[in-house]
């Protein structure tokens, strides 16, 4: 993290508390070094079987050029990234800004080669709810698998933007607002989903830098993903009935708000 912006937190605790006031937190050691390096290991192996599927990893509309590459379906791909995605670390930021009740709307990788540009300015929450956005109704718990610095493509946020509730209210020049999320393999960036930011561009000669997206949201929110066609039945099948319930995969859905009206409702009696 740059110097004007704050550094990484130094436990779970202060990323928790950071997160709540400032709408992102680093968290680092999650992974070592050496882990962060076998996991990217995975990703290109995953991002190989992903363009065996028949899927292209540059996403025309998303990136302006190949030298980004995009997975989706980390989930079905490898078990790898099941893990990532319910890590306690990740899971206790996840909470903190949402609450209990939450599903997971999408995890996707982005590798950043020599030469990748920057996509369109966005909130990951203004992409699944219209406006205004008064309270945090998701997240994104990024998984730093390289070094990742302002150089090599570092995503690019602008601080405050937590508060923004309308598209009017980002203000002049956002572009030049931007910072970049600096931190070390193995970190986590939990960004609150309301947080206007962009890829950066890898300005390097020849170094790649890789992040996994777990995005979560409250259960009330349609998920990104449609766990129940992405994921293979033999992988449904190995799922414990808790990863059920946060992927979606239940038979009930949506009744987490109804349960206290009922409640206060027999209360009344
Ligand atoms: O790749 C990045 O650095 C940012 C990606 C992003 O903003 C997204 O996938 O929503």
């Amino acid at each position: 993290m740059t110097a004007e912006t704050g550094g990484e937190a130094t436990g779970l605790e202060a990323a928790r508390t950071q997160l709540l006031e400032q709408g992102w937190a680093v968290l680092p050691d999650v992974l070592s070094a050496a882990q962060a390096a076998k996991v990217l290991d995975r990703l290109r192996a995953a991002a190989e079987a992903y363009r065996r599927r028949g899927h292209d990893t540059h996403i025309r509309g998303l990136d302006p050029n190949e030298a980004n590459v995009r997975v989706f379906e980390l989930l079905d791909l490898d078990p790898v990234f099941r893990d990532l995605i319910r890590r306690p670390e990740a899971m206790n930021l996840v909470s903190a800004l949402l609450g209990p009740d939450i599903l997971i709307s999408n995890f996707t990788a982005n590798i950043a080669r020599p030469g990748s540009a920057s996509m369109s300015l966005h909130s990951d929450q203004a992409l699944v709810v219209p406006e205004p956005w008064l309270e945090p109704w998701s997240i994104n718990i990024i998984w730093c698998l390289t070094d990742v610095r302002f150089e090599n493509g570092a995503t690019l946020f602008i601080p405050g933007s937590h508060k923004v509730t309308r598209l009017a209210e980002l203000g002049p020049d956002p572009g030049g607002r931007l910072t970049p999320f600096e931190a070390r393999a193995g970190s986590i960036i939990a960004m609150d989903g309301r947080v206007w930011h962009t890829s950066g561009a890898n300005i390097t000669a020849n170094e790649e830098q890789a992040l996994l997206f777990g995005y979560y949201s409250r259960a009330f929110l349609r998920p990104q993903a449609n766990w129940n066609v992405i994921l293979a039945p033999e992988v449904q099948a190995g799922l414990d009935p808790e990863f059920r319930r946060l992927l979606g995969l239940e038979a009930s859905a949506n009744l987490t708000l109804a349960g206290p009206l009922l409640a206060a409702d027999l209360g009344k009696r």
